[in-house]
C-alpha cells in the first residue's frame, strides 16, 4: 500500500472505499425484515453494521482528519459498539434500511473531498500514509465479515454467492519443522514495512522460539471427523474443565452447522445443506474444540508466536505480492463462500513450506490477546486496548470471508474460546521431542 507516490495513493485509496461500499451494499441487499431482525443474539441487526460502518468514518475521517461537524450527533450513541450490546441493539430507534443507505453515502461523499484535500505526507500518524483510510477500509471489511457470519446463522438461502476454488492436494510430509531460533514477531518500529498494521501488531521484536512442528495445512473435516467419531466428545480426557462444561452445558457434540443422517454428515452453508466435504478445513468450531482436538491428536494448538514465525517473516507468507491482485496465493476476499480444499495453495506457501496460513479459515492460536512488549495505543483504546486479558483468544491468517487489504501475516484478531460463528478452524503444533 504504501510504496505507490501520493496521487496513486489516493487513486488506490479511493478505489478500496469504492469497492468495500460496494460488498457492504451487496450483503444488504435483502428485504427490510431481513435487514432489520435479530438473526442470533450474537449479532447485530444487519442494518446495524451497515449505520456503523458509515457512522465509523464520519467519526475519524471527517471529524477527527477533516474537522467536519457531525452530520447527525443525536445518532452517534446507538452506533457506539460499546453502547449497547449486540442483543439489545433490535430494540433502538435504529435508522431504517434505505435512511441508512442514505446516512453512509452522505458520509461517503465527504470523505472523497477530503481524500482530495488531505496531505498524505503529513507527519501527523492519522494523515500521514493515509493512515486513516487504512482504518476505515479494514474496519468496514471487517463489519462485512461479521454480516457473512451472520447471514450464515440466519439460514435463509440465496443470499450469498458461492464461486470456484482450485482443487487440494495430498500432503506428502503432512508436518513442517521448525527450527529452533529467534524471529521478528509484529511489525512497525525502525523499517515500518505495514504501514496500515494496527497498533496490536506493534511493535516488531525478537522472539527465540526452541525448535516444533506445525501443520502443513489446517486441520480438515475428515480428520476433524475422526475425533467425533471416536467419541471425543463424550471424554472429558482431552478438555479443559471450562470447555467439557461448556460442552456439556450445550449439547454440543459436532462443529455448528453439522447435523449427522445415519453414516453421512451434513451441513448447512448459506442456507442450503450439503455433505460436510472431507478435504476442506474444518470450519465453525470454538478454542475449546480446537484445543480437544489437539490433546486428543497428541498435539497442542501453536502459540501465535510459533504461528507467525511458519510464515517466514514477510507481509504474507509467499512474499510481499499483494494477494488481491492474482487468486494464485490465498482463498481470500470471498472468491467463493467455503473454505478451500487442503493442498489447494501450494504457491502460498511460507518460505518453510506451511501453506494456507493466509485465507480459509481463521486459526484459533494458544496464546491470549495481550499487548507486545513495548505496546502503544493508537488512535483509541476501544480497537484493542480494552480487550486485552486472559479473556479472549488469538486468531490469526483470515478466512475465505477477509478481504485482502484487512489481513497479513501480522493481523491479530480475537474472540471469546466459546465462539463458533466466525470462519474459524485451526492447525496443530507440537514441541520437538
Ligand atoms: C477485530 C474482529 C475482533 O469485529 O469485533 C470492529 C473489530 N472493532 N469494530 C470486531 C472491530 C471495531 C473486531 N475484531
Ligand atoms: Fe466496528
Amino acid at each position: 500500500m504504501g510504496n505507490a507516490g501520493p496521487t496513486g495513493l489516493k487513486e488506490r485509496i479511493a478505489a478500496e472505499l469504492a469497492a468495500v461500499r460496494e460488498r457492504s451494499l451487496a450483503y444488504t441487499d435483502a428485504d427490510d425484515d431481513m435487514l432489520v431482525r435479530q438473526h442470533s443474539p450474537l449479532m447485530s441487526p444487519l442494518v446495524w453494521d451497515l449505520a456503523h460502518v458509515g457512522n465509523y468514518e464520519e467519526l475519524w475521517v471527517l471529524r477527527e482528519v477533516g474537522g467536519i461537524e457531525p452530520l447527525r450527533p443525536e445518532i452517534d450513541h446507538l452506533y457506539d459498539a460499546f453502547k449497547y450490546p449486540r442483543k439489545d441493539r433490535p430494540s433502538l430507534p435504529l435508522l431504517g434500511p434505505a435512511e441508512a443507505r442514505k446516512y453512509i453515502s452522505g458520509v461517503r461523499g465527504r470523505v472523497l473531498d477530503v481524500l482530495d484535500r488531505v496531505d498524505l505526507t503529513d507527519p501527523d500518524p492519522l494523515r500521514s500514509g493515509g493512515y486513516v483510510f487504512g482504518l476505515v477500509l479494514q474496519h468496514e471489511h471487517q463489519h462485512d465479515e461479521t454480516m457473512l457470519a451472520t447471514l450464515q446463522l440466519s439460514r435463509r438461502p440465496g443470499l450469498v454467492r458461492d464461486g470456484e476454488l482450485p482443487p487440494g492436494r495430498p500432503a506428502a510430509e503432512p508436518e513442517v519443522h521448525i527450527p529452533a531460533g529467534v524471529f521478528t514477531m509484529g511489525t512497525g518500529g525502525g523499517t515500518d514495512t505495514t504501514p496500515w498494521a494496527y497498533d496490536n501488531e506493534r511493535p516488531a521484536h525478537r522472539i527465540y522460539l526452541p525448535g516444533y512442528w506445525i501443520d502443513r495445512h489446517p486441520v480438515t473435516n475428515a480428520a476433524y471427523l475422526e475425533f467425533v467419531e471416536d467419541g471425543g466428545y463424550r471424554d472429558p480426557r482431552w478438555w479443559l474443565p471450562q470447555g467439557w462444561e461448556w460442552a456439556e452445558r450445550n449439547g454440543v457434540e459436532a462443529p455448528l452447522f453439522w447435523t449427522r443422517d445415519g453414516d453421512t454428515w451434513w451441513r448447512v452453508r448459506f442456507g442450503r445443506e450439503e455433505p460436510v466435504p472431507p478435504d476442506e478445513p474444518v470450519q465453525h468450531v470454538s478454542w475449546y474444540e480446537a484445543d480437544a482436538y489437539a490433546r486428543w491428536a497428541g498435539k497442542r494448538l501453536p502459540t501465535e508466536a510459533e504461528w507467525e514465525k511458519a510464515c517466514g517473516g514477510r507481509t504474507y507468507p509467499w512474499g510481499e505480492a499483494d494477494p488481491g491482485r492474482l487468486g494464485r496465493w490465498a482463498n481470500l476476499g470471498h472468491r467463493a463462500a467455503r473454505p478451500a480444499p487442503a493442498g489447494a495453495f501450494p504457491d502460498g506457501a511460507s518460505p518453510y513450506g506451511v501453506e494456507q496460513l493466509i485465507g480459509d479459515v481463521w486459526e484459533w492460536t494458544d496464546s491470549w490477546f495481550q499487548p507486545y512488549p513495548g505496546y502503544r495505543c493508537f488512535p483509541y483504546e476501544e480497537y484493542s486496548k480494552v480487550f486485552f486479558g486472559e479473556t479472549y483468544r488469538v486468531l490469526r491468517g483470515g478466512s475465505w470471508a477477509t478481504h485482502p487489504s484487512a489481513v497479513r501475516t501480522t493481523f491479530r484478531n480475537w474472540d471469546y474460546p466459546i465462539r463458533r460463528q466466525i470462519f474459524a478452524g485451526f492447525r496443530c503444533a507440537r514441541s520437538e521431542d
